[in-house]
């Protein structure tokens, strides 16, 4: 590229087909798409959330700081709106749109409920409605919550305090252990934001499998509850294996259906490592735990490497360009009817005719 060429004048249309590192040189105007593309969600405008995500998805993987629209040039995937936006940001600095969205009554509101675990947009757009606006207000007004929301609740100032790559690292090496204690040879896999460099995130994303088909069954009721008689578990919720791939050459149905492994969506209780919550001795932590076998663990750990819009792109590009079916269990070629399988992450990029993208460059 040279110094005249557009910035994006190599941008391939699908975020699977680019390289997208954790840090880029645009973060003021991502930031600003991505309130709006927040926004636009909160308000159950689905379409619309996506065009701002794509748009500050594009702006991610540009080579360099723009500076001015032009050096965009005709970039796939960034409309109207968001090229006003982007302008508006370039020109002074903030975007007047962003701004009164941040400062709004409902999108303050429907942040704060939504960072509850267990919480959703349309709870927290209900909640909106009926005239919720504190956490206070929850409990004051006795508002029916579920026991996941009390356990969200319950623990809201630690969830929202970021998790620290040490304190991932922590959570993988005690899950490790104890599963080592049911089925030795067993592997735990850190996945998610912190296998894409993330330094903190929201959660610790965990994949299990055993490298014998089928040993792996039954291990994480047996994992869970050994946790919660040590005291580690603060809440957890299981959901057994819902996927059935011996039901027969069937393929996948919808696409973003969410997958059915065997997991756990917890809070562990995590003794302190320092730095906030060590003064108290511990720090409620969220963990999802996922059991694949190992047959589908390229597609599980691809799947929850994420990033969620990585993933997104993947799974177009795969059924708009090559009339195939992703999930984070299988692929399933549909003009030649049968499943492709992959000992790899590597290897399901060359099933898909993509180049390898790695962990750290799948920020999308
Ligand atoms: P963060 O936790 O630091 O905020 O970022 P993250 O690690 O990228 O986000 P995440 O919400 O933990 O999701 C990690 C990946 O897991 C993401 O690509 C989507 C994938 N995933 C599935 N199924 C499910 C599911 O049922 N629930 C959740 N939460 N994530 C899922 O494949
Ligand atoms: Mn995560
Ligand atoms: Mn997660």
């Amino acid at each position: 590229v040279t110094a005249l060429a557009p910035l994006g004048q190599q941008m391939a249309p699908y975020a699977c087909q680019r390289r997208t590192p954790l840090l880029h040189s645009n973060q003021p105007l991502t930031e600003a798409l991505e309130t709006l593309a927040e926004e636009a969600g909160f308000s159950g405008s689905e379409g619309r959330s996506l065009a701002f995500t794509r748009a500050a998805s594009v702006l991610k993987a540009l080579p360099g700081r723009l500076s001015a629209l032009e050096e965009l040039g005709p970039l796939p995937g960034i409309g109207e709106h968001s090229r006003r936006v982007i302008q508006d940001v370039l020109e002074d600095g903030v975007s007047v749109e962003v701004e009164r969205v941040k400062l709004s009554e409902r999108y303050r509101t429907m942040k704060l409920f939504t960072k509850i675990f267990g919480v959703g947009v349309r709870t927290a757009s209900r909640w909106y409605q009926e005239g919720l606006r504190t956490l206070l207000d929850l409990q004051e007004r006795n508002t029916k919550l579920t026991r996941q929301q009390q356990a969200g609740l319950r623990h809201y100032d630690d969830l929202n305090t970021p998790v620290e790559r040490g304190e991932a690292e922590s959570v993988g090496r005690t899950v490790q252990e104890a599963v080592q204690r049911f089925l030795p040879g067993a592997s735990v896999t850190l996945a998610g934001g912190f296998r894409r460099g993330k330094p903190r995130g929201h959660d610790v994303d965990l994949l299990l499998t055993h490298p014998e088909a089928g040993r792996e069954a039954g291990l994480l009721s047996r994992l869970v509850s050994w946790l919660d008689s040590q005291g580690l578990i603060l809440y957890q919720h299981s959901q057994e294996n819902s996927f059935a791939l011996c039901e027969g050459p069937e393929p996948p149905g919808s696409r973003d259906v969410l997958d059915r492994f065997e997991r756990c969506f917890s809070i562990f209780r995590l003794e302190a490592q320092g730095g906030p919550g060590a003064a108290r001795g511990w720090k409620a932590v969220r963990v999802d735990l996922v059991v694949a076998p190992v047959s589908q663990f390229p597609f599980a750990l691809l799947g929850w490497t994420g990033s969620r819009h990585f993933e997104r792109e993947l799974r177009r590009f795969a059924s708009h360009e090559r009339k195939m079916v992703l999930n984070s269990h299988a692929l399933y070629d549909t003009m030649r009817k049968r499943f492709l399988p992959a000992a790899s992450e590597e290897e399901i990029f060359q099933h898909l005719g993509l180049e390898y993208v790695p962990p750290g460059q799948r920020n999308a």
